[in-house]
């Protein structure tokens, strides 16, 4: 369908022709709106593949902040058996507990840096902080 000139260019924007075809599809989802009537479609469907994920994918990492009341990043990915350093930058106590009761938890401690040894078990491991219940994270092994 494409000219093959285009294969150069796609080769360096990947995602152009995609943007293209998803913008027609907008587009024509924004023209059937317009007519109404009963059998206008209230949810036109979710592309497959957008490339704006809504929830952000975990980042790998084996290294934890913990400030201003969150754990950042908030969700992580590490090797199977991975030893995670969590450095608490606040000053005050915080702990590192996770709801897997067979993984050490790190009990209070206002300062420093922390390790927790990850199960070689694939999974999302979540876990929070017992003094503020706001602060969660997870970390995912995979
Ligand atoms: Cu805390």
């Amino acid at each position: 369908m494409f000219p093959s000139s285009l294969s150069s260019r796609a080769r360096s924007l990947p995602r152009s022709p995609r943007y293209v075809v998803l913008t027609a599809l907008f587009a024509f989802a924004a023209a059937c709106g317009g007519s109404g009537g009963s059998d206008a479609p209230t949810n036109p469907g979710t592309p497959g593949n957008t490339g704006t994920p809504s929830t952000p994918a975990p980042v790998a990492t084996t290294s934890v902040s913990l400030q201003n009341n969150a754990f950042s990043p908030t969700d992580i990915q590490v090797s199977p058996g991975a030893t995670v350093t969590f450095t608490n930058l606040d000053g005050y106590n915080h702990t590192v507990t996770f709801d897997n009761t067979t993984i050490a938890s790190v009990d209070q401690y206002a300062t420093g840096a922390k390790t927790v040894t990850m199960p070689t078990a694939p999974g999302t491991y979540a876990y929070h902080c017992q003094i503020h219940g706001a602060m969660k994270g997870t970390v995912l092994v995979k």
